[in-house]
Protein backbone atom coordinates (compact mmCIF):
# COMPACT_ATOMS: atom_id res chain seq x y z
CA UNK A 1 0.00 0.00 0.00
CA UNK A 2 2.60 2.31 0.69
CA UNK A 3 4.55 1.96 -2.57
CA UNK A 4 1.45 2.22 -4.22
CA UNK A 5 0.84 5.76 -2.54
CA UNK A 6 4.72 6.80 -3.59
CA UNK A 7 3.82 5.27 -6.76
CA UNK A 8 0.87 7.69 -6.96
CA UNK A 9 2.34 10.73 -5.69
CA UNK A 10 5.24 10.39 -8.10
CA UNK A 11 2.76 10.02 -11.04
CA UNK A 12 1.25 13.18 -10.13
CA UNK A 13 4.10 15.32 -9.87
CA UNK A 14 5.46 14.38 -13.05
CA UNK A 15 2.13 14.30 -15.26
CA UNK A 16 0.94 17.14 -17.01
CA UNK A 17 -2.48 15.54 -17.15
CA UNK A 18 -3.27 13.84 -14.35
CA UNK A 19 -4.34 10.31 -14.43
CA UNK A 20 -7.18 9.87 -11.76
CA UNK A 21 -7.19 6.09 -12.37
CA UNK A 22 -4.52 5.63 -10.32
CA UNK A 23 -6.42 7.29 -6.59
CA UNK A 24 -8.56 5.96 -4.64
CA UNK A 25 -12.42 6.42 -5.00
CA UNK A 26 -12.32 9.24 -1.97
CA UNK A 27 -9.53 11.26 -3.60
CA UNK A 28 -10.84 11.11 -7.14
CA UNK A 29 -13.56 12.52 -6.19
CA UNK A 30 -12.18 14.97 -4.28
CA UNK A 31 -14.62 14.02 -1.21
CA UNK A 32 -13.97 14.80 2.74
CA UNK A 33 -13.96 12.02 5.40
CA UNK A 34 -17.74 13.08 6.31
CA UNK A 35 -19.00 12.72 2.93
CA UNK A 36 -17.98 9.17 2.52
CA UNK A 37 -19.06 8.02 6.02
CA UNK A 38 -22.57 9.64 4.91
CA UNK A 39 -22.47 7.65 1.80
CA UNK A 40 -21.36 4.44 3.68
CA UNK A 41 -23.96 4.88 6.27
CA UNK A 42 -26.69 5.47 3.71
CA UNK A 43 -25.77 2.93 1.62
CA UNK A 44 -25.06 -0.15 4.10
CA UNK A 45 -28.94 1.47 5.83
CA UNK A 46 -31.39 -1.20 4.81
CA UNK A 47 -33.77 0.98 4.25
CA UNK A 48 -32.11 2.14 1.11
CA UNK A 49 -33.49 -0.15 -1.82
CA UNK A 50 -33.57 -0.50 -4.94
CA UNK A 51 -35.99 1.45 -6.00
CA UNK A 52 -35.02 4.09 -4.04
CA UNK A 53 -31.47 4.16 -5.31
CA UNK A 54 -32.97 3.95 -8.69
CA UNK A 55 -36.19 6.55 -8.84
CA UNK A 56 -35.02 8.76 -5.98
CA UNK A 57 -31.05 9.19 -6.03
CA UNK A 58 -31.29 8.88 -9.71
CA UNK A 59 -28.86 5.50 -10.38
CA UNK A 60 -28.60 3.75 -13.51
CA UNK A 61 -31.03 0.79 -12.94
CA UNK A 62 -28.06 -1.74 -13.02
CA UNK A 63 -26.28 0.23 -10.65
CA UNK A 64 -28.66 0.19 -8.46
CA UNK A 65 -29.79 -3.30 -8.20
CA UNK A 66 -25.68 -4.50 -8.12
CA UNK A 67 -25.37 -2.62 -5.53
CA UNK A 68 -28.10 -3.72 -3.22
CA UNK A 69 -27.64 -7.45 -4.40
CA UNK A 70 -23.73 -6.76 -3.05
CA UNK A 71 -24.89 -6.18 0.06
CA UNK A 72 -27.88 -7.88 0.84
CA UNK A 73 -25.73 -11.38 0.35
CA UNK A 74 -26.94 -14.42 -1.30
CA UNK A 75 -30.23 -14.57 0.38
CA UNK A 76 -31.28 -11.36 -1.09
CA UNK A 77 -32.40 -9.97 2.52
CA UNK A 78 -31.10 -6.89 4.28
CA UNK A 79 -29.90 -7.11 7.76
CA UNK A 80 -29.30 -11.25 7.73
CA UNK A 81 -26.28 -12.78 8.62
CA UNK A 82 -24.67 -12.95 5.19
CA UNK A 83 -24.80 -9.03 4.46
CA UNK A 84 -21.64 -7.99 2.95
CA UNK A 85 -21.74 -4.29 4.10
CA UNK A 86 -19.50 -1.86 2.51
CA UNK A 87 -16.24 -0.64 4.63
CA UNK A 88 -14.71 1.70 2.35
CA UNK A 89 -15.96 4.08 -0.82
CA UNK A 90 -13.42 1.77 -2.88
CA UNK A 91 -15.69 -1.36 -1.96
CA UNK A 92 -18.58 0.89 -3.40
CA UNK A 93 -16.82 1.33 -6.16
CA UNK A 94 -15.79 -1.80 -6.91
CA UNK A 95 -19.97 -2.92 -7.26
CA UNK A 96 -20.64 -3.84 -10.91
CA UNK A 97 -21.90 -0.62 -13.05
CA UNK A 98 -21.30 1.60 -10.28
CA UNK A 99 -18.67 3.86 -11.10
CA UNK A 100 -17.87 7.89 -10.55
CA UNK A 101 -21.07 9.21 -12.23
CA UNK A 102 -23.10 6.93 -9.86
CA UNK A 103 -20.96 7.52 -6.46
CA UNK A 104 -21.45 11.64 -7.26
CA UNK A 105 -25.58 10.96 -7.12
CA UNK A 106 -25.32 9.38 -3.86
CA UNK A 107 -23.14 11.93 -2.58
CA UNK A 108 -25.76 14.73 -4.14
CA UNK A 109 -28.48 12.93 -2.50
CA UNK A 110 -26.87 12.09 1.18
CA UNK A 111 -25.84 15.87 1.10
CA UNK A 112 -28.56 17.35 -0.43
CA UNK A 113 -31.82 14.79 0.19
CA UNK A 114 -34.40 15.13 -1.51
CA UNK A 115 -34.08 19.17 -1.86
CA UNK A 116 -31.23 18.40 -3.69
CA UNK A 117 -32.57 18.66 -7.52
CA UNK A 118 -32.11 21.97 -10.06
CA UNK A 119 -29.47 24.43 -9.84
CA UNK A 120 -28.01 27.55 -11.41
CA UNK A 121 -24.60 28.16 -12.05
CA UNK A 122 -23.10 31.30 -14.18
CA UNK A 123 -26.91 31.71 -15.21
CA UNK A 124 -26.76 28.69 -16.81
CA UNK A 125 -29.08 26.18 -15.25
CA UNK A 126 -28.44 22.35 -14.70
CA UNK A 127 -30.68 19.04 -13.35
CA UNK A 128 -29.49 17.32 -11.18
CA UNK A 129 -28.73 14.35 -13.51
CA UNK A 130 -26.94 17.03 -16.10
CA UNK A 131 -25.20 18.23 -12.54
CA UNK A 132 -23.42 14.69 -12.01
CA UNK A 133 -22.81 14.11 -15.59
CA UNK A 134 -20.67 17.39 -16.14
CA UNK A 135 -19.09 16.88 -12.70
CA UNK A 136 -17.84 13.45 -14.31
CA UNK A 137 -17.32 15.22 -18.00
CA UNK A 138 -15.03 17.78 -15.92
CA UNK A 139 -13.34 15.28 -14.02
CA UNK A 140 -12.72 12.76 -16.66
CA UNK A 141 -12.50 13.42 -20.07
CA UNK A 142 -9.85 13.84 -21.99
CA UNK A 143 -7.94 17.20 -22.97
CA UNK A 144 -8.97 16.23 -27.20
CA UNK A 145 -12.10 15.47 -25.50
CA UNK A 146 -13.13 18.94 -23.78
CA UNK A 147 -11.52 20.83 -26.68
CA UNK A 148 -12.51 19.09 -29.25
CA UNK A 149 -16.10 17.08 -28.78
CA UNK A 150 -17.32 19.73 -26.01
CA UNK A 151 -15.83 22.27 -28.03
CA UNK A 152 -14.62 24.39 -25.15
CA UNK A 153 -11.51 27.47 -25.81
CA UNK A 154 -8.23 25.29 -25.64
CA UNK A 155 -7.48 27.41 -22.44
CA UNK A 156 -11.46 26.39 -20.99
CA UNK A 157 -10.02 22.73 -21.42
CA UNK A 158 -6.87 22.91 -20.09
CA UNK A 159 -8.00 24.59 -16.77
CA UNK A 160 -10.49 21.73 -16.50
CA UNK A 161 -7.65 19.41 -16.32
CA UNK A 162 -5.33 21.26 -14.41
CA UNK A 163 -7.61 22.16 -11.95
CA UNK A 164 -9.17 18.44 -11.01
CA UNK A 165 -10.79 16.69 -9.16
CA UNK A 166 -14.18 18.22 -8.59
CA UNK A 167 -15.77 17.50 -5.93
CA UNK A 168 -19.21 19.72 -7.26
CA UNK A 169 -20.63 22.38 -9.91
CA UNK A 170 -19.21 24.93 -7.41
CA UNK A 171 -15.62 23.98 -7.64
CA UNK A 172 -16.28 23.19 -12.07
CA UNK A 173 -17.67 26.87 -12.51
CA UNK A 174 -15.12 28.06 -9.98
CA UNK A 175 -12.26 26.83 -12.41
CA UNK A 176 -10.20 29.66 -13.95
CA UNK A 177 -11.32 30.37 -17.40
CA UNK A 178 -14.42 28.73 -16.85
CA UNK A 179 -17.71 30.55 -17.47
CA UNK A 180 -21.26 30.57 -19.06
CA UNK A 181 -20.15 29.81 -22.26
CA UNK A 182 -18.09 26.79 -21.07
CA UNK A 183 -20.60 26.01 -18.72
CA UNK A 184 -23.61 25.95 -21.80
CA UNK A 185 -21.03 23.72 -23.80
CA UNK A 186 -20.70 21.42 -21.11
CA UNK A 187 -24.74 21.08 -20.45
CA UNK A 188 -25.25 20.69 -23.95
CA UNK A 189 -22.33 17.57 -24.24
CA UNK A 190 -24.25 16.03 -21.43
CA UNK A 191 -26.60 13.58 -24.18
CA UNK A 192 -23.09 12.29 -25.70
CA UNK A 193 -21.25 11.52 -22.77
CA UNK A 194 -21.09 8.04 -21.76
CA UNK A 195 -19.71 8.22 -18.73
CA1 LIG B 1 -28.52 -11.01 3.44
Amino acid sequence: MLALLLFTACVQDVAITKDTSLLDAQERLGLSDAQVDAVLAFVNDCATTQGLLDDDVGLDSDAARELVRARDGGDGDCGTADDARFATLDDVDAVPQVGDQALRQIVAWVEGGATGGDGTWEGVSFTEAEQAAVIDIANRASLAVLDGDVGLASDEAQSLVDERPFANMDAVADAPQIGASALRKLKDYVPRWGG
